[in-house]
């Protein structure tokens, strides 16, 4: 789950809640700007947490980001790629390989300069030892394109719900993980919310086989 939510009683209530149906907790800077960085502590000791702070910097800044990151309690981080391979390998060595690059972005603006570099840095993704990448599930023919490039890393799919793509084509496209935000976070019922997915991810794996 994508907890875009700014408030830390909100954020725990809604991950206590629904974790049963969650595989991780992905945070990004809402929750970390409105609540502090001490909310991935918090939250890490309910469910495994993703800081998707999106790192784009030189390799020494990124590397400072990931161990304060790691130094909280988060399992993973999410980077960019397009600042190059030193950039990615300081956040691959800094958390132990456990990253996820960036390709190419699900909202429209993600057609403009991220899909046509998205080939080249899961690639590089590859080549650097990251864990996995983030592909949209809002083309899921691309989620396709990059399970070629990249074997067997991890691909993590936003962009269901909210954003218009689909948990089971997602899935059926190559993807590994489904990442949902508004679609549970401000659901009346969060919980109910992950659970229908987990059902539907259940049900599409099932008729898979
Ligand atoms: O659209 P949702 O509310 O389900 O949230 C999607 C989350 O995934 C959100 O945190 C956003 O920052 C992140 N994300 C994308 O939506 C698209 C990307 O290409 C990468 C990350």
């Amino acid at each position: 789950m994508a907890l875009d939510v700014v408030q830390r009683s909100k954020a725990l209530d809604i991950v206590e809640k629904s974790r049963d149906h969650l595989d991780a907790v992905k945070i990004n800077w809402p929750l970390i700007l409105g609540a502090g960085p001490r909310i991935i502590t918090e939250i890490s000791g309910l469910c495994p947490v993703i800081c998707d702070f999106k790192i784009a910097d030189i390799p020494n800044t990124n590397r400072l980001i990931v161990e304060q990151a790691m130094g909280l309690g988060a399992s993973a981080v999410i980077a960019h790629g397009f600042t190059g391979s030193d950039s990615l390998k300081a956040c691959v060595d800094a958390s132990r390989g456990r990253v996820f690059v960036v390709t190419e972005m699900s909202h429209p603006g993600g057609k403009e300069f991220t899909q046509p570099n998205a080939e080249r840095i899961a690639a590089m993704a590859k080549e650097q030892g990251a864990m996995g990448i983030v592909a949209p599930a809002t083309r899921p023919e691309r989620i396709a394109k990059m399970r070629e490039i990249v074997g067997d890393l991890k691909i993590i799919s936003p962009g269901v719900g909210a954003q218009g793509g689909k948990a089971s084509d997602a899935l059926r496209y190559g993807a590994d993980y489904i990442i949902v935000g508004r679609s549970i976070y401000e659901s009346s019922d969060p919980r109910k919310a992950a659970e229908s997915i987990a059902r539907e991810i259940s049900d599409s794996l099932g008729s898979r086989k």
